[in-house]
């Protein structure tokens, strides 16, 4: 919904209203979908679910303009969705295949489409930081316009990286809005545990920045902010802290059944009084849509998943000799001259071209 009437008429109308649910409703069934392709091991390495978070991520990609940036960390799949890859190319990324939008080379954590300015999925946790607050550097040296938004975890915020990228986009005045999803647990240790002022938005006044917090299982709220946050970044040079409240339904990934360090009473109390869902449906209806309307909204979004995992599935592996192409630019091959006689993996042959086109 990038630069529609939705974000320039806030509050919400219905219609915009029902977009951000249908986009919500399709985060989470792709995200159920994943795991099950997990499971039956079409899917390797590491899958991070973001099943409880998707008005945080539907409501600040919402805010974005095409144009806009956005770098996310590894729990991205809600992230590249929302922001309008097709859900095909997400769940054939997720299969390693060569339709996937990063051709199968990237996998969960490193989703990629440049030309929609999804400039990644990075697992190094707080490894995003410093590319967004460059890609905000490099806006302002070309005197565009945009601005960039970055997702974080709250377990990204005591990490050297923060503080830095956080510094330097205030003393340089950076178009940058650092999106933290605060779903209370880094892994297993909650915010509490790990950082000396779990508050997260208050640690902006550290660097003279706007710190905000929003409910972050309410879309309005998340929209609201992003909105008026991204646009002060574009047009004041303002970056900000915008920390959204909210909670994994599910374990820090796949492999983690998610309740060795939280209480299943817990888990339920979130699921069942702040699913942001659940509270979409309940204003939709109450604004006069019906439960048909809704169901249909659901079934659509069901096939929808259906047909992206017989995309992914019918899509080819990636060839092994197209395996760099797009990892070093142009005349980088000399790297691997260095490493003769070891090329262990047969790297000098592989094909350097900087595209990814196939
Ligand atoms: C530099 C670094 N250290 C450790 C890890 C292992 N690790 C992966 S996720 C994670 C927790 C991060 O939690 P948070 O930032 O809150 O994000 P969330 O998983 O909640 O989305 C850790 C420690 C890593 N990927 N990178």
């Amino acid at each position: 919904m990038s630069g529609t009437a939705a974000t320039e008429n806030l509050p919400v109308g219905i219609d915009e209203r029902r977009e951000l649910f249908t986009k919500m409703v399709e985060s989470r069934l792709f995200e159920e979908e994943a795991e099950r392709q997990y499971k039956a091991a079409k899917i390797g390495g590491y899958c991070h679910l973001s099943s409880g978070q998707e008005a945080a991520t539907v409501g600040s990609v919402a805010a974005l303009e095409d144009d806009d940036y956005l770098v996310t960390g590894y729990r991205c799949h809600g992230f590249a969705l929302a922001r309008g890859i097709p859900p095909g190319e997400v769940m054939a990324e997720l299969f390693g295949r060569q339709d996937g939008c990063a051709h199968g080379r990237g996998g969960s954590m490193h989703l990629l489409d440049v030309k929609r300015r999804f400039y990644g999925g990075w697992g190094i946790v707080a490894g995003q930081l410093p590319i967004a607050t460059g890609l905000a550097l490099g806006l302002v040296r070309q005197s565009e316009p945009q601005a960039v938004l970055c997702e974080l975890g709250e377990g990204a915020v005591n990490m050297g990286a923060w503080h830095e990228s956080l510094n330097l986009a205030a003393v340089w005045n950076l178009p940058v809005v650092f999106l933290v999803i605060n779903n209370i647990y880094g892994m297993g240790t909650s915010v509490d545990r790990a950082s000396a002022e779990p508050e997260v938005f208050r640690r902006a006044a550290a660097y003279r920045m706007t710190g905000e917090r929003v409910d972050g299982n309410d879309v309005d709220e998340v929209l609201e902010a992003s909105h008026r946050l991204l646009a002060e970044a574009r047009e004041e040079r303002r970056p900000a802290v915008l920390e959204a409240l909210t909670y994994r339904h599910r374990g820090h990934s796949v492999a983690d059944a998610g309740l060795a360090y939280r209480s299943r009473e817990e888990v339920t109390h979130w699921r069942e009084e702040s699913d942001p869902i659940r509270r979409q449906r309940e204003i939709l209806l109450e604004a006069g849509i019906s439960e048909n309307d809704l169901r249909a909204v659901e079934e659509a979004a069901r096939k929808t998943t259906l047909e992206a995992v017989a995309f992914a599935d019918s899509s080819p592996e990636p060839p092994v000799d197209r395996l760099a192409t797009g990892m070093y630019a142009p005349g980088s091959a000399g790297q691997f001259e260095r490493m003769r006689p070891g090329s262990a993996f047969g790297e000098e042959a592989l094909t350097f071209d900087a595209g990814l086109g196939q």
